[in-house]
Parts: C-alpha cells; sequence; structure tokens
C-alpha cells in the first residue's frame, strides 16, 4: 500500500511536470495563464502522449501478426465526448484529478469544454459508438470508418415553445482527438463515361473517362481500450480539393467556372450531416456522400492489406466489412470494382471473396426508411458502381430462376434493381453472408415479413444480434457513484465482465445496500434538477418521480400518447377534487427532423402544456412538465441515471431494438413500455414484476395494419378520456393543434395512440402505486441494475465475432 501511494505520488508528480511542459509547448505560456478552453487542450494533449504508444504499438502488433481485422462501416458515429470516457478506459481518472487539482485545476469543469461530437442522429450512430468501444475493450482488432462532417447533427433552441435548429460548428475551435494524414489520402471518381471496349486482341476491356476525382483525406481518432493497452483506429473521411487540379495560369474563363464548380461540389460532400432519422430521402448529395466514404474505406483497406504483403486470395479470411445499415451498402459493389478493374480477378473469385467478407445489419422494418436510389441518379453519378450492380443482379437472378423455375413473384422481390431503381437492403443481403436484426423480435419480424422472400431464399443467413450499450460511458463514467457502491457490494469484476452485475442479485432484499441506492439515485436527480435550473428551466423537485422519455422525436415513439396522458393528468387534478397522483416530472427531450412537420408540432404542445401546468400553481406540487433541450450524448450523461421510470412505448414491431431502454435500466429505472424491440428481452431478464408493460402486442398490430380494421374515430367516440384529450388540441385549451387532432383522426391514427391509450393511464397507475412502496421499488430499481450486464455492448460484440466475423482477441503486450 505504501508502495503503491509512493508510485502514484511520484506519478502525480511527474504528470504535473507534464502539464507544465505541454502547456510551454502548445502555447508558449505557462499553464496557469491558460483560458479555460487552452487548459482543456493541455489535459487532451497529455492524455494522448499516454495513448500514443499503445496506438503505435497496437497498429504493429496487427501489421506483424496479419490478425483478421474488422471495419465497421458506418455512416454515422455518435460519440459525444472522449476525455472522460478515455480517462476511465485507461484507468486515470484519479491521477489526473488529482494531479491538476495541485495545479489549481478542477478536472470536471474541463470536460464540458470539449466539443460533444455529434456525427450521427440517434440510436443507429450511438450503437457504432458504443461498437468501437467494446471492440476496443475486448482487445479486437476492430475500426470505424465514416465521414468527418464539418457541421454535425444541429443544436435545437427551444424559441417560443418552438424547435430552432442550429448549425453545429463543432469543428470551430479544433478537435483535438484528430490525427490529420495526409500520406494516406485517396482519391474517389465520380461522374463520367464507363463501357467495354474492344481490345484488338478481341478481348473487353474498361473505360471510365471524363470523370471527376475528389481527393478523400483520412482524419484518425484512437479509440482507448479499457485497461488493456488495445488502441483501434476510428477513420474520418474528408473531402478535399484535387491537388492536381490547381493550376490557375493557364485556364480559360470556361475552365475557370469549371474549377469553380468542381470546389463547390467537393466541399459540399462531407460538409454537412443529414438530420433525418429512421427515414429515407433520395437526396443525391447523401448518395454522393455514402459512396465517397465508402469508397476511400474500401480503397485504404485494400491498400494496407497489400502493403502488409498478404495475398488478395485470403481476403475474406483476413478483412471482415461490417455494413451499419444500407447507408454503405454500395460496399459490395465497391470491392467487386477494385478486386476486377484494378486487380485482375475473375468475377466469380472476386464474388466469392466479396460476400464472404461481407455482413450486414438492418436496422428498420419502416418501409419509408428502406433506402432505394432512382437510377437516373445512380447510373449518371456512378456509372462504373452501376454497371456492376447491372451485373451482379444479372447473374443473381439467374441463379434464382434455376433455384426457383415459375416462380416470378420470387425473381421481382429479390431483384436488387426493380421499377427503376437501386434496392440498397437486397443489395447488401445479397453481397453478404450474414444478415442480422438488433433484438429478437425484430429479427423475427424481418424473417417473416419484411424480408420474408429473402429468408426463404437465404435462410441460413438471417440471424439476431440484440442490441447493447457500453457500461463503460453509461454507467461507470456517468454514474461514480453507483459504480462505487457496486464495487463495494460485489467487488470491481463486473468492470471488465458486466454479465457478474448478476452477483447483485444476492443483495435486493439487503436494506443497507437499497439505502445507498436510494441516496445515489437522489444524487442524480438533484444533478438533473439542477442542469435544468441553470439552463434556464423550472425549478424541479428532486423527490417527485422522474418519469423520462428522451429519444428522436417520431411519430411511432409516441411521444404524442404521452402528452396526451399529460393532458388528462392535469385536467383530472383540476376537475376531480379526489384525484390524487404522487408528486412527478414528466420528462421530454429529443429533436425532430427539420423537415417532419408532426414532429415538430409534437415538441410545440409539449412545450405548451409545458407553460400551463408549469404555471399552474394550483396542481404544481403534484405535476411539472419539462422539455429538455438539445437532447444529445452528453445530456444522456446526466439524464439517464437520473430516472425513475423509462419510457419505452413505441407502437409494438416497430422500434427495431431501442438503446436508450438499456442505458435507463442499467441505472436503475423501471420500464414503463410495449412489448416491443429490447423491451421484450428487457422484460424477460427483469421478470414482469420489475417493469410495467402493456398495450397492443407486435401480432395485433401486424393484424391491423393486414387488415385494416383500425378505425381510430370509434375510440373517440368510445372513450371519454380520449375525446377529451383530443378535443383539447383544437378547443384552445393549450392553443391551436389541428394538425395533431388531423393526424389522429382524419390520418386514422397510424400508430395506434388512441387504442393503446387506456392501457397506457393504467400502466401509470400501476407505476405510482409501486412508487409508494418505497422498499419494494429500490428492490425492483435493483433487480433492473442486477440483470442489465447481458445489454452491455460487450455481449453484443461477443457474438458479433463468434458469429459473423470469426475474429479472436489480439493481446497488446
Ligand atoms: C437514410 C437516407 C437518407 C437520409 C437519412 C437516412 C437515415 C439516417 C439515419 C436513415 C436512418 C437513420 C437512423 C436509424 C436509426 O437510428 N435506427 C435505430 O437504430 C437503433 C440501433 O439499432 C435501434 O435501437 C432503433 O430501434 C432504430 O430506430
Amino acid at each position: 500500500m505504501a508502495n503503491k501511494r509512493n508510485e502514484l505520488g511520484l506519478a502525480k508528480e511527474g504528470l504535473k511536470q507534464k502539464f507544465l511542459a505541454t502547456a510551454h509547448i502548445l502555447w508558449g505560456r505557462d499553464f496557469a495563464d491558460l483560458t479555460s478552453h487552452e487548459v482543456y487542450a493541455t489535459i487532451v494533449s497529455v492524455v494522448k502522449q499516454y495513448i500514443s504508444e499503445n496506438w503505435v504499438k497496437t497498429n504493429k502488433a496487427y501489421m506483424k501478426r496479419r490478425d483478421k481485422q474488422i471495419y465497421y462501416f458506418s455512416v454515422e458515429f455518435l460519440l459525444g465526448r472522449l476525455l472522460r470516457s478515455n480517462l476511465v478506459n485507461l484507468g486515470e481518472m484519479e491521477l489526473f484529478h488529482d494531479a491538476l487539482e495541485e495545479l489549481g485545476i478542477d478536472l470536471n469543469q474541463s470536460f464540458p469544454e470539449e466539443p460533444d461530437a455529434g456525427l450521427g442522429n440517434g440510436g443507429l450512430g450511438r450503437l457504432a459508438a458504443c461498437f468501437i468501444d467494446s471492440m476496443a475493450s475486448l482487445g479486437l482488432p476492430g475500426h470505424g470508418c465514416s465521414i468527418r462532417y464539418q457541421y454535425g447533427l444541429f443544436e435545437q433552441k427551444i424559441i417560443k415553445g418552438n424547435q430552432v435548429e442550429i448549425p453545429d460548428n463543432w469543428l470551430g475551435n479544433g478537435f483535438e482527438w484528430e490525427y490529420r494524414k495526409a500520406d494516406k489520402a485517396v482519391n474517389v471518381k465520380f461522374n463520367g463515361n464507363a463501357y467495354m471496349k474492344e481490345q484488338e486482341d478481341g478481348s473487353l476491356a474498361l473505360v471510365h473517362e471524363d470523370y471527376m476525382t475528389v481527393m478523400a483525406v483520412p482524419y484518425d481518432v484512437p479509440i482507448v481500450g479499457f485497461r488493456n493497452n488495445t488502441v483501434n483506429t476510428l477513420r474520418l473521411w474528408n473531402a478535399e480539393v484535387n491537388r492536381d487540379f490547381s493550376d490557375y495560369g493557364t485556364m480559360t474563363r470556361e475552365q475557370l467556372q469549371a474549377k469553380k464548380e468542381y470546389r463547390n461540389f467537393v466541399e459540399s460532400i462531407t460538409e454537412y450531416l443529414y438530420p433525418d432519422d429512421s427515414s429515407y430521402e433520395g437526396r443525391r448529395l447523401r448518395l454522393i456522400q455514402e459512396y465517397f466514404f465508402v469508397s476511400a474505406g474500401v480503397q485504404s483497406i485494400v491498400r494496407h492489406y497489400l502493403l502488409a504483403g498478404m495475398d488478395l486470395k485470403e481476403f475474406a479470411k483476413k478483412v471482415a466489412i461490417h455494413i451499419n445499415d444500407t447507408h454503405p451498402a454500395v460496399a459490395v459493389a465497391e470491392l467487386m470494382r477494385l478486386l476486377v478493374d484494378e486487380q485482375g480477378f475473375e468475377w466469380d473469385d472476386a464474388w466469392k471473396i466479396t460476400r464472404e467478407t461481407m455482413a450486414y445489419t438492418n436496422h428498420t422494418i419502416m418501409p419509408e426508411a428502406l433506402e432505394k436510389w432512382p437510377i437516373d441518379m445512380f447510373r449518371p453519378l456512378l456509372p462504373r458502381i452501376y454497371m456492376i450492380i447491372e451485373e451482379i443482379n444479372r447473374r443473381h437472378l439467374e441463379e434464382v430462376r434455376k433455384r426457383r423455375p415459375n416462380d416470378e413473384q420470387m425473381v421481382r422481390e429479390l431483384s436488387i434493381i426493380e421499377d427503376g431503381q437501386v434496392h440498397m437492403a437486397r443489395l447488401a443481403i445479397v453481397g453478404s453472408h450474414s444478415v442480422n436484426g438488433v433484438a429478437a423480435i425484430h429479427s423475427d419480424i424481418l424473417k417473416n415479413d419484411t424480408l420474408k422472400f429473402f429468408h426463404r431464399y437465404y435462410p441460413g443467413k438471417f440471424n439476431n444480434k440484440t442490441n447493447g450499450i457500453t457500461h463503460r460511458r453509461w454507467l461507470i463514467s456517468a454514474n461514480p457513484e453507483l459504480t462505487s457502491l457496486i464495487d463495494e457490494t460485489i467487488g470491481d469484476g463486473w468492470q471488465k465482465a458486466p454479465e457478474q452485475l448478476s452477483k447483485l442479485n444476492d443483495h435486493v432484499a439487503d436494506k443497507g445496500f437499497l439505502q445507498e441506492l436510494d441516496k445515489i439515485k437522489r444524487l442524480r436527480k438533484i444533478d438533473l434538477a439542477d442542469y435544468i435550473h441553470e439552463h434556464g428551466g423550472v425549478r424541479i423537485d428532486p423527490d417527485s418521480i422522474f418519469d423520462i422519455q428522451v429519444k428522436r422525436i417520431h411519430s411511432y415513439k409516441r411521444q404524442i400518447m404521452n402528452i396526451l396522458h399529460i393532458m388528462y393528468l392535469y385536467h383530472e387534478l383540476k376537475t376531480n377534487k379526489r384525484f390524487r397522483i404522487p408528486p412527478t416530472t414528466r420528462f421530454f427531450g429529443g429533436k425532430a427532423a427539420p423537415g417532419y412537420y408532426i414532429a415538430k408540432e409534437t415538441i410545440r404542445l409539449i412545450n405548451a402544456v409545458a407553460e400551463k401546468v408549469n404555471s399552474d400553481k394550483a396542481v404544481n406540487e403534484m405535476l411539472k412538465v419539462v422539455f429538455i433541450e438539445n437532447f444529445g450524448v452528453s445530456i444522456g450523461e446526466i439524464v439517464y441515471p437520473a430516472a425513475d421510470i423509462s419510457e419505452q412505448i413505441s407502437t409494438a414491431s416497430k422500434e427495431a431494438s431501442g438503446t436508450g431502454n438499456m442505458k435507463f435500466m442499467m441505472n436503475g429505472a423501471l420500464t414503463l413500455g410495449t412489448l416491443d424491440g429490447a423491451n421484450v428481452e428487457i422484460s424477460q431478464a427483469v421478470g414482469r414484476e420489475n417493469c410495467e408493460i402493456f398495450g397492443l402486442r407486435a401480432e395485433e398490430v401486424l393484424n391491423y395494419y393486414a387488415t385494416g380494421s383500425y378505425k381510430a374515430w370509434d375510440e373517440f367516440n368510445t372513450n371519454p378520456a380520449v375525446r377529451l384529450v383530443v378535443s383539447q388540441l383544437v378547443d384552445g385549451t393549450y392553443g391551436d393543434f389541428h394538425s395533431l387532432r388531423d393526424y389522429l383522426i382524419q390520418g386514422n391514427d397510424e400508430f395506434f395512440v388512441l387504442k393503446d391509450f387506456s392501457p397506457y393511464d393504467r400502466a401509470h397507475k400501476n407505476m405510482n402505486q409501486k412508487y409508494e412502496n418505497r422498499k419494494a421499488w429500490l428492490t425492483s430499481s435493483a433487480i433492473n441494475i442486477a440483470n442489465s450486464g447481458v445489454f452491455s455492448s460487450d455481449r453484443t460484440i461477443r457474438e458479433y465475432a463468434d458469429d459473423i466475423w470469426h475474429v479472436k482477441p489480439v493481446i497488446i503486450a
């Protein structure tokens, strides 16, 4: 012990010296004279000195040992801030905290100086970020590949109750974690003409001419494993003007004009993240972004592979490429292009390699989210890629006709090109050896419904990989007091092996443990209440029930049902003297896609109700409503640990998995939800007594859709509570919300808000009753934490590694 303390003391002195020296190098000033942002940047610089040695070591080990590498392609990586999670993973939080304290700096004050890297919309992007954290922490050689957007997801401001979008200039003060690798740039080609031309010897050769070249420059971000020396890489591609196109002197006016257009084109490619979530917009620039990062990524993999001196015939044994939703599906055709056009492979050999290399994850069954590109847009932009897709499809359909003679429906359903469009999901399925959904119910719906023709044709390809979240960010880093309590109760083995959280099951009736859990929950609720108040919001009673719904605003997620229910409670509190609820605060947070009218109206309604309820002294002790502005990863770190109730109320069958549900559960909230996505598995893990499940089941929903027998109007007429709140949308109680009333009534309530309204109310009543019994509630809360280990993304990634990628950990000494 004394020795250890001595070592730490020495380490601390050394670290302090590093801060002082680094301040001199970076700023030419004394550490004590730096601005808070400079202090932050200095800390990062010192952390990078800790990381860089292992980064080099990791890459050298991978190169030398030639282990199979995983490349996770995703158009989104919703990273959030990295300093705190890197310190957690390095195991140096305490040391840094103490050294800085002696230099007069509070480390916790430095964290918010970091820009929140919002390079994603929601669940899919955050999943990718959790996955690279888990790959590094499991010692797997797995890397991310994506786009370095100059502007991430917009910042949300609420002005007079409405969402206003502010550009997210996250690179404005620089991003300290990235390393520009100019020497690793590659060229990506767009436009031009591609065709086969007969050679003198009679053979055919490819010609691609008059194309435009964009330079793709990688920026690498180190991804630090949890106390294991592994440092992997997230590679973000930036579009830049090609060097060869910079000779002004000899240009004509037309050439100068062309050059200007070229420059604008290039600069637009990596400028913006598209702010649409779970819906598809057929915008040409989006397709350009997709091909840009995929081509750059696949080219750089092949180049690195050849540099390591390996044989391309072995490619699929050494490389796994994962396609996160269909957005990077064009990787299938790009790898074919590189193998056939540039490396001289025969088609059949290249095809075998490609299929064995690629795997695809589907994240949605919503038909409006399935990517399809009109040929008229696709072919001129990517002429050679289009030729390759045509050829893939021709051979694929030939095989379909052989294996399913006289089944033209099968041919139609499986065709990659249909009705003048390229179907990206079909390309991904045909070009991969594995197709997975993200929760058990979702994978079943894919097999039996959405993709049933593909499932019949390729039964062995389909599998499930239930999502997970990194317990390092969402528990260890976001809730240090809860982490300490768990450590004291069951030891700290769970930090490396989160399934060991189940040891807590032996303590869920332990009074001392529950009291501590109660205290910690209260601390987190105070943190959230303070955050809201400091950011211009109302004062909240930390002893009220914190009931929270945070996620993108979307009709299928049914924030409308939640707010209508609050309107109902408010009405009862005002008109019925005997009506009582325990003091409750209902929180909402989430962004709406800028062009999604109903979602924006929902935000406006939530804020209108909040304003009325919160300013009514008569109900204030009992009910408050809070809309949390600009919800994202960093605010989530404050929100999830503070919840008592986790609202997971999507229309059954519509939410592929959900991952917020897991973050809440791991921090001890009880789920109030439908049997949708991973809620199904959460309810199984904790037992029905420790969550509250309500509403239509997926089969019932799908059956209503099939028969068209649901009538929203009947619900309105027969359910007085429904009639009341829907009428209030237009009678001036909260302002004019005809939009939402028409959506529910004229639009026939596509997502069964009215049908599930009363079951939802009963679920709340049950929760309230449970909350009155402190002991029972805390026990349920503890059971949720104890059974959250399987929802660590470490479990998910281990399944991907074993079943899909066939990779093993690599120990970095
Ligand atoms: C596609 C084309 C053009 C523009 C935008 C898009 C686009 C962008 C983002 C389409 C979909 C998304 C995001 C989808 C998403 O986040 N899906 C969620 O994925 C999570 C992780 O698997 C699941 O937990 C959620 O249930 C699912 O909704």
